[in-house]
């Protein structure tokens, strides 16, 4: 099957054949019909976050069972299913209290399934799949609990931003920040993730919703998704005009969606007194954001990090296509893009220049 493959950081994908090898135990061979073109990915690309090379990266995905390994019982070939890049154990401490997002035994066999090994290769070769998914391929063998059951016809696009963006988005403001209705919010960073935040915190009632970007084309597309103030971060301290907006208070709740420490430190500093700071992006490796301690403590401020929306993939995932499908969640919006497996290099360049929302691949 093909794939596109990352051999060196700051190079181009490459598109290759590579072979897959069968489901082994509770393992699930998916025929991909979407992948989402996420900033993730990208970070990989640059070097920012690290993956044993090679790789196939692509983490926002779905498809169609094709065949399943021994003890499967959850799919069936011919079902429709959203990949999770955090498939679990289910039965890790964090497993066991809910809190599958940060499964143990997915953390500790990153880079391979859950046995230590991995499906993809070229002759000898092994190929690392992102997250158990590597979606940037025409097919791939994940585990049964990375599988999340779809209705029948769920158009396989949205079901692949429900695997990151939306799940990652929605979740923060309604399972990690647990927004109340009426507060403010200030969101720092409008991209695939940001807009989803947007619209998870319009859907639990919050009164305002600052949009934080530096391009004036994704502050106008947050409007359409629930913003009802916009700052150019780009022009003047956004730290300021977040506070002009809240009365001088600042944002109940603020959200860094972009992953530097630049970003980290505006949100930090445009949060009321009591209020909180959920991280949602992940800053290169290297870095660090200096945050003064005694305005943590003086001001009861609270910093939280916030991985896949914390939610939990298999029971949240069925919520977002609950939301989807009752239209309180817009996610055609979100779609401005389709391009093929072999345009991926050009997608990630249009990620970093004028693209807004969500491009998706949707021929392999
Ligand atoms: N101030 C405000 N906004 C900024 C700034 C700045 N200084 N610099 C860049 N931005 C904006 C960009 O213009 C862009 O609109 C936005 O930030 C980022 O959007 P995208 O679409 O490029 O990125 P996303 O939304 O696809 O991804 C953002 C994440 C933060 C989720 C991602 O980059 C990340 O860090 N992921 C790791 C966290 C995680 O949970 N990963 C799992 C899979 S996503
Ligand atoms: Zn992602």
């Amino acid at each position: 099957m093909k794939a596109a493959i990352l051999y060196e950081t700051n190079q181009p994908l490459v598109i290759e054949e590579v072979e897959l090898d069968p489901p082994k135990k509770g393992e699930v061979h998916v025929k991909i019909g979407a992948a989402g073109v996420c900033r993730s990915d990208l970070h990989f690309m640059h070097g920012d976050a690290i993956i044993q090379t090679p790789a196939i990266l692509g983490h926002e995905g779905a498809g169609t069972v094709l065949d399943v390994g021994e003890g499967v019982t959850s799919v069936k070939p011919g079902d429709d299913v959203i990949l999770s890049f955090v498939p679990n154990c289910g039965r890790c401490p964090y497993c066991l209290t809910g809190r599958a997002n940060l499964c143990d035994l997915h953390g500790a066999t990153s880079g391979t399934l859950f046995d230590g090994t991995n499906r993809l290769h070229i002759g000898d070769q092994y190929i690392t799949p992102m997250g158990k998914v590597g979606c940037f391929a025409q097919e791939a063998v994940v585990p049964e609990t990375g599988c999340i059951l779809l209705p029948k016809g769920f158009p396989l696009p949205q079901a692949a931003l429900i695997g990151c963006s939306v799940t990652t988005g929605v979740g923060a403001a309604m399972y990690n920040a647990e927004i109340t209705p009426g507060s403010t919010v200030a969101v720092f960073g409008v991209g695939g993730v940001g807009l989803n935040v947007i619209q998870g915190a319009r859907l639990l009632g919050a009164s305002k919703i600052i949009a934080v970007d530096i391009h004036q084309s994704k502050l106008e597309f947050a409007s359409k998704f629930g913003a009802t103030n916009t700052v150019d971060a780009s022009s003047g301290d956004p730290v300021a005009k977040v506070k002009e907006l809240t009365d001088g208070l600042g944002a109940d709740y603020t959200f860094e969606v972009f992953g530097s420490s630049e970003t980290v430190l505006n949100a930090y500093h445009s949060v009321k007194k009591g209020g909180q700071v959920i991280i949602v992006g992940i800053a290169p490796v290297t870095a660090t954001a200096a945050i003064d301690p005694v305005s943590l403590v003086r001001f009861e401020r609270t910093v939280k990090g916030c991985y896949y929306g914390s939610a939990r993939p298999n029971i949240d995932m069925p919520t977002m296509v609950t939301l989807y499908k009752s239209g309180q969640i817009d996610i055609d919006g979100l779609i401005t893009r389709e391009y093929s497996l072999d345009e991926i290099n050009q997608a990630y360049k249009d990620i970093d220049t004028t693209e807004i929302g969500r491009g998706v691949i949707t021929k392999f």
